[in-house]
């Protein structure tokens, strides 16, 4: 009997605890709201900005003290020089720099109200206008559509065609990859990888096979079972290498023979980590093949992004997408203004 009473009891008590304990949280969450929900949470910088952090830091981080100075007068010849030293070491190159400066000085005299931030945002927008910003599924009514990615050796051109099969599957395109670079031990298994993660269809042939039969292979293929779009990963090569710019000449007659206006496109993939460097090299690979456009990787690691602006004006080709790290969502098709945006704040 007294047991059942001191269970009772405590039952009793648990309960009431419970209650109380219940009322308090819930009059607190309903009656006092937190100061902290009440305020507007801290305004993030945009994933790109964070990714493009080093740029930022280089260019933004340094520019900030001039770059709300309004009209011609708001700026010394000591501060015209400072400025030029920051985008020379971000990478923006000589000649860019140049242009970029001697333009926004001439807008600042003729717009007196304007600041320097909204100048050099609008002429280094003026640097990328030949045309449409980005790619995804622009064009892509012909069937196959076949894009030759090439570029020096690790500038990030299976990394960025396994990113490409996995946006171009996930818009609903039918994707085959063909592992034209038989010469590196490694990677026909690299890109193979790839086309089982995205689900994208692989030819290759034996390592050491001739580039030109795997291109060839690739496309017959790839025309014959009705794929959307085919993305060839050639192997890397110095630009100075003559024989090796030659073999590509070769890999995309072989692909004309099977569709004459292929490869459709001819993407240059250069390492943003190399700064000014990279454009003498895209010169020579511009000067070799045709190409259709350019891709900048691995952008989140380095300063120099800067160079995109020296890329866009010295070769007056588009930019159509950026790598801004190593996982699969890590490419994004270039977008001008927000890239603007993301290094000037
Ligand atoms: N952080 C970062 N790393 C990248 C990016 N793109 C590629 N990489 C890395 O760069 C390295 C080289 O990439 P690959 O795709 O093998 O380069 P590749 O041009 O095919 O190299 P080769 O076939 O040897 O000519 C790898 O470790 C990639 O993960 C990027 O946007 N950001
Ligand atoms: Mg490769």
């Amino acid at each position: 009997m007294d047991i059942v009473v001191i269970i009772i009891g405590l039952l009793g008590t648990a309960i009431l605890l419970g209650a109380a304990l219940f009322w308090g949280l819930n009059r607190k969450r309903t009656t006092t709201p937190s100061p902290i929900a009440e305020t507007t949470p801290p305004k993030l910088p945009s994933l790109l900005s964070q990714r493009l952090e080093k740029t930022r830091g280089s260019i933004l981080g340094r520019l900030s003290q001039f770059l709300n100075r309004e009209g011609a007068d708001g700026l010394s010849l000591e501060d015209w020089n400072q400025i030029e030293e920051v985008l020379l070491e971000a990478d923006v190159g000589y000649g860019t720099t140049q242009l970029l400066l001697n333009t926004a000085k001439d807008q600042l005299k003729t717009h007196k109200e304007l600041g320097l931030k909204e100048v050099l945002r609008q002429v280094s927008e003026n640097l990328f206008t030949f045309e449409k910003d980005g790619f995804l599924g622009e064009g892509v009514d012909k069937k196959p559509w076949v894009i030759s990615v090439v570029g020096i050796n690790g500038a990030g051109k299976t990394t960025t065609i396994g990113k490409l099969a996995q946006q171009f599957k996930a818009s609903g395109k039918t994707v085959l990859l063909g592992a034209v670079d038989t010469f590196r031990a490694g990677a026909i298994s690299q890109l193979k990888v790839w086309a089982d993660r995205t689900g994208a269809q692989f030819i290759t042939g034996r390592e050491g096979a001739d580039p030109g039969a795997v291109a060839f292979d690739s496309v017959t293929a790839a025309r014959a079972r009705g794929v959307d779009v085919v993305l060839l990963d050639t192997a890397g090569r110095l630009h100075t290498k003559s024989n090796l710019m030659e073999e590509l000449k070769k890999i995309h007659r072989v692909v004309k023979k099977v569709i004459p206006e292929a490869p459709h496109e001819t993407w240059l993939v250069i390492d943003g980590t190399l700064g000014q460097n990279s454009v003498v090299q895209a010169k020579e690979f511009q000067k070799a093949l045709d190409l259709t456009g350019i891709i900048v990787t691995k952008l989140d690691g380095t300063a120099k992004g800067g160079a995109i602006l020296a890329i866009a004006s010295e070769l007056k080709l588009p930019i159509r997408y950026i790598g801004v790290g190593e996982s699969v969502e890590d490419l994004t098709p270039f977008e001008s203004k927000s890239f603007i945006d993301a290094i000037l704040g």
